[in-house]
């Protein structure tokens, strides 16, 4: 078992090159994204052996999407065909003060109009180590719902980690709908990728500690009480400074303590994706091993090149994020 499966829906994505807007445009730059997907490919460029599962049409169009995934070393073997389109999302990208737009033309997609008994759980997990899903899947059927829990518990049940990044969707479902899918799922979680926003506004937790830190730890306290089995929590804080600066911070919570990384200062190209490189990260260190303060560095700095890539899969390996980090402490010590 040496695989790390991603399950969900990966879709084209259209967006006008140049951040201009989709009303100027006559062509759109093609690519692939989905959340599952993106960090799948993250973690092939890693190094690690992945695979991914969804279900494509029957044509050349998801053809092409199963040469893509190829293309980043990920197994595609287990992937679907049939009845059903290619959902697609259009991005525009904003600029300065005119903000990103996302439009999803996604209804009738094969994946959300299949059936969960096409897939064959103990078959998709049979070569797995761990399987990340999110809170984007389950809200796009009654189906997904129903099959992203019991690919959790039977994940559960053998050993295999189950990763879970809550990637609430407002165009997708209601908060309520949301709570109901975190709290039936989390306690066959190892590691949740949930931030502040999502224990307040999806679980409603309180937290009476005023600075941010505190009050995340104050939350993931509450949060690993209640799910025993939780083994870590992750999520990052991008802060905006002006149009031209943000700063990126991870935290990483493993039931003691709470890990917080440098602070990195950087210009966005693309900052789609850039939670998927992070989740992306955080997997990597766990899986090998580091200790919580370098995988907390290694998912910040990971997700912090990706702002700078268009697209949504983080083209770098380990090497560059390990340049990053290497560079960021030697500006610190400065
Ligand atoms: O995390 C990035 C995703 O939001 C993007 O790939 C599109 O999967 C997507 C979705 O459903 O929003």
């Amino acid at each position: 078992n040496n695989k790390i499966l991603g399950f969900g829906e990966i879709m084209l994505r259209l967006t006008p090159s140049n951040n201009q807007r989709i009303m100027q445009v006559n062509s759109f730059d093609a690519t692939y994204g989905g959340g599952e997907a993106n960090v799948v490919c993250s973690l092939a460029n890693f190094g690690h052996k992945t695979k991914y599962i969804t279900k494509l049409p029957n044509n050349s169009l998801g053809d092409k999407v199963i040469r893509d995934l190829k293309s980043y070393n990920v197994d595609t073997s287990n992937i679907l065909q049939g009845d059903g389109r290619l959902g697609i999302y259009f991005l525009e990208i904003g600029h300065g003060l005119r903000s990103t737009e996302v439009i999803y033309d996604r209804k009738y997609s094969a994946i959300s109009m299949a059936n969960k008994n096409e897939f064959n759980i103990e078959k998709m997990l049979e070569d797995v180590r761990l399987v990340h899903l999110s809170g984007i899947t389950p809200a796009l059927s009654k189906e997904l719902y129903d099959l992203t829990i019991e690919i959790a518990k039977f994940a559960k049940n053998t050993g295999i980690l189950v990763s879970l990044d809550s990637n609430y969707r407002a165009k997708l479902w209601s908060l309520e709908s949301a709570k109901e899918f975190l709290e039936e799922i989390l306690p066959y979680v190892d590691i949740a990728f949930l931030g502040n926003l999502d224990m307040v506004n999806i679980l409603k937790y309180e937290s009476k500690k005023i600075e941010y830190e505190e009050s995340l730890k104050d939350l993931y306290e509450k949060l690993f009480k209640k799910y025993p089995n939780l083994k870590y929590a992750a999520c990052t804080k991008r802060s905006v400074h002006s149009i031209n600066n943000n700063s990126l911070k991870g935290y990483l919570f493993d039931k003691e303590s709470l890990h917080v990384s440098n602070e990195y200062n950087f210009d966005i190209l693309d900052r789609v994706g850039g939670g998927d490189a992070y989740t992306a990260g955080i997997l990597h260190g766990i899986l090998e091993n580091l200790s919580s303060k370098e995988t907390v560095e290694f998912g910040t700095c990971a997700s912090v090149l990706k702002h700078s890539i268009k697209g949504d899969i983080n083209l770098v390996d380990m090497g560059s994020v390990s340049s990053l980090i290497e560079e960021g402490l030697q500006n610190i010590k400065r």
